[in-house]
């Protein structure tokens, strides 16, 4: 407890303790396959209660799901891109012609014939080079993870792991919340904080119901996939899907309705981002105006991949500092008022929404960051 001379001190304590012990609201957002599930999935695995081996089984449909999608559309597109890509085993055609036939939606029954063919395709040598060109049609992100480890996911045993559980891709058609409760540091007077955590479909079509959790939100996680960087949007295959981030992120930098909450963007799958930079991927290709980026002398920048987060940050402070005009409906026609909205700070971290060790210590990191908020918007310190 603060002690003051005249108790008001003691009065501000108790004012930003009980703030600090109300239900903190914070609503992912982003575009589609950012990360939003993933780190609700962590969020259940570091503050809840894990998972069940129940819950764990009824992940293996949706796993192998994800593996006839991943392989379908791989051997799909190897005629498709251009130049296209021929199997290096003659072989290879018999266990394609057998996927193909099955089509888009998967089998009825996942027999051992069936993993037999798709462990052929998949060990051919032209499959792999169809599979490493991914940035030239849309393939899912967990399929290198699943299609590795078929002999594992077709015993009659498996039970999922957490890894598993946080790579299987299962596109957000709805809104849902979980709660949880985490440990208010003793600097900010202890006992525990309430957190709702809200979660809601990324792609083009989702976004309409994004309103109907607006209200009284605390803080909103915008999740970038920063690896999107030479990616096409799903939805609409003209638009680059990193550019569409930033879009995203500038509509609702400047929505009047969440204009109270703190700003706390993830620039996701840095470990995508690093991979795919190491290779020599070249971001100046899809956003030419990296060329003539120059991070400034404070930052610390030793690699190509270090620039180009920084580049990357850079484009979101960016969005950021540009003022947001809003219109306020005026009682009678003409008397329209434009307000100035107030620049607020944006926290950006960079982070592996499928490493539960890195997304334990960013989330360590954004509690305090709404503490923080929380003191200086109710104007103590
Ligand atoms: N390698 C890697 N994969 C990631 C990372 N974050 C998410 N993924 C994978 O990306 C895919 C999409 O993630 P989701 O969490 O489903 O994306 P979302 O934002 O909820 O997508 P929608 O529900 O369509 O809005 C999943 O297969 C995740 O495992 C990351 O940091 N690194
Ligand atoms: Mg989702």
């Amino acid at each position: 407890m603060v002690c003051g001379k005249d108790g008001k001190e003691d009065k501000d304590h108790l004012l930003y303790t009980k703030k600090f012990l109300e239900v903190k609201k914070l609503l992912l957002l982003g575009t589609g396959e950012s990360g939003k599930t993933t780190i609700i999935k962590q969020m259940k695995i570091l503050h809840i209660n894990g998972y069940s081996d129940n819950e764990r089984k009824e992940k293996i449909p949706y796993i192998k799901q994800n593996i006839h999608e991943s392989i379908y559309d791989i051997i799909t597109n190897m005629n498709k891109i251009n130049p296209p890509v021929k199997v290096k085993n003659e072989e290879t055609i018999n266990s394609i012609d057998f996927i193909v036939k099955i089509g888009q939606e998967g089998p009825n029954e996942f027999t051992p014939e069936y993993f037999n063919h798709v462990k052929k395709a998949w060990a051919d040598e032209g499959v792999k080079e169809t599979f490493n060109r991914s940035n030239e049609y849309q393939l899912i992100d967990s399929a290198e993870h699943f299609l590795n480890q078929i002999d594992v996911i077709q015993t009659s045993g498996f039970i999922p792991t957490n890894q598993d559980i946080l790579f299987c891709r299962i596109k957000t058609i709805s809104i849902s919340k979980i709660d949880f409760e985490i440990p208010i540091p003793k600097k900010y007077g202890g006992g525990m904080a309430e957190f709702w955590m809200f979660d809601v479909g990324g792609q083009r079509g989702e976004r309409k119901k994004w309103i109907k959790v607006f209200a009284g939100i605390q803080a909103i996680l915008f999740l970038i996939a920063s690896s999107d960087f030479d990616l096409k949007l799903r939805e609409d295959e003209s638009v680059n899907r990193l550019q569409e981030s930033f879009n995203l992120f500038q509509d609702i930098y400047s929505n009047v309705y969440v204009k109270d909450a703190a700003m706390i963007v993830f620039l996701n799958k840095q470990d995508i981002l690093q991979r795919k930079i190491e290779q020599g991927r070249k971001i100046e290709k899809y956003f030419p105006e990296y060329s003539n980026f120059t991070p400034s002398g404070r930052e610390e920048c030793n690699t190509e991949y270090e620039k180009v987060r920084l580049f990357m940050k850079n484009k979101i402070l960016g969005i950021a500092r540009m003022p947001v005009f809003v219109e306020n409906m005026g009682m009678r026609p003409g008397k329209n008022i434009t307000e100035q909205l107030k620049p607020r700070d944006v926290y950006i971290h960079n982070t592996i929404a499928t490493d539960t060790k890195n997304i334990r210590k960013v989330f360590d990191s954004v509690h305090e960051s709404i503490l923080q908020k929380i003191v200086k918007d109710t104007g103590i310190l």
